[in-house]
């Protein structure tokens, strides 16, 4: 099959029985929004389909349509592995590699299921028979928009759907604030609205039914760990275990605080270091060219968009912190002109 040969894929998905829909593992609005969107335009199409996530998402995406339908492979591998290898076709939403599903790559490997990717990440792994890969959208949730209009689908896009792809975008270009955010962007998120997704509502939930410890993390994070660079242009903030628990950490909690380190004039990179159980968890931004995911993969075991990256250290919080630190001057020029 070519990879852009839309009308056999179509033909394909109406063939098979048994669809499965799956994101990677700490799924955020995009993985989350995507998958969901696919599933609800997969019912108005009258075509069953699973969704599958390796694990549990912020509580801020559970008001989109079928969040209470998904199977999360941490509390249900059994039946999560039962339906990835009865499987015909296997959506892989949101990742570009099989090991960004953490637990349940080795069912997805050995899943003889037709597999197809879609996805807005750098240097895509092989493993799906049809790839539909373009760093130049902004979300999964843009890009699979496109993938439905290729296959004629467009039109099963409902408010549910529409709201969960709204989501996705929202989510995954802070707002339509970064440079991801193109013309193309807000056109599909018009179209979107025309499809009924409700802006005011979405950002509401997304954003606005936190929970005072997150709030009282942030102001933390704010006023006690940020760490500044300025001549080297970068700021970073870090927590400690015992940290996480004064506040009462859950997963997500901390999404999005590294962003406030690039509101600093002259920051044009930053990260964020969270002690986990036993490995620290890093999230890296940047603003302009300086590439966070080359960065990533070149020093930190991790990867992702030119400008927002995740990576990973099995060294102490103290020595992974060491050895940013001691990167820095290597990569001083390349941060300093970033916006040049
Ligand atoms: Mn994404």
């Amino acid at each position: 099959m070519q990879s852009n040969d839309y009308q056999a894929l179509k033909q394909l998905i109406e063939d098979v029985s048994k669809i499965t829909i799956i994101s990677h593992k700490n799924p955020d609005g995009d993985a989350v929004g995507s998958v969901l969107a696919l599933h609800n335009v997969f019912n108005n199409a009258k075509i069953k389909s699973n969704v599958i996530l390796p694990d549990s998402f912020p509580e801020n995406y559970d008001w989109l349509e079928g969040s209470d339908k998904i199977v999360f492979f941490e509390d249900n591998a059994k039946r999560a592995k039962e339906i990835l290898s009865k499987s015909d076709l296997i959506f892989c939403l949101d990742f570009n590699a099989t090991g960004r599903v953490g637990d349940m790559k080795e069912a997805l490997e050995e899943s003889e299921a037709i597999k197809i990717m879609i996805d807005h990440h750098p240097q895509p792994e092989t493993f799906a028979k049809f790839t539909l890969s373009d760093t130049s959208y902004s979300s999964t949730s843009e890009l699979l928009y496109y993938f439905l209009e290729q296959i004629g689908y467009d039109n099963y896009i409902d408010n549910h759907a529409a709201n969960c792809l709204y989501t996705g975008i929202v989510t995954d270009t802070g707002s339509f604030k970064f440079a991801s955010a193109t013309a193309r962007t807000h056109e599909t998120t018009a179209k979107l609205m025309q499809k009924g997704a409700n802006n005011a509502l979405a950002q509401d939930k997304i954003f606005n039914e936190g929970k005072e410890n997150r709030l009282r993390l942030l102001g933390y994070c704010l006023s006690e760990k940020l760490k500044i660079f300025e001549e080297l242009g970068t700021a970073f903030f870090s927590l400690r275990k015992d940290e996480l628990s004064k506040f009462n950490y859950t997963k997500g909690d901390t999404e999005g605080v590294v962003n406030y380190a690039l509101s600093i004039k002259g920051i044009n990179f930053a990260a964020f270091f969270t002690e986990k159980e036993d490995i620290i968890s890093i999230s890296f931004r940047s603003r302009g060219k300086f590439s966070v995911n080359e960065f990533s993969r070149a020093n930190f075991n991790g990867g992702g968009h030119l400008n927002a990256a995740g990576g990973k250290s099995d060294e102490t919080l103290d020595e992974t912190i060491n050895k940013f630190i001691s990167l820095l001057s290597s990569y001083k020029n390349e941060i300093n002109s970033s916006n040049d």
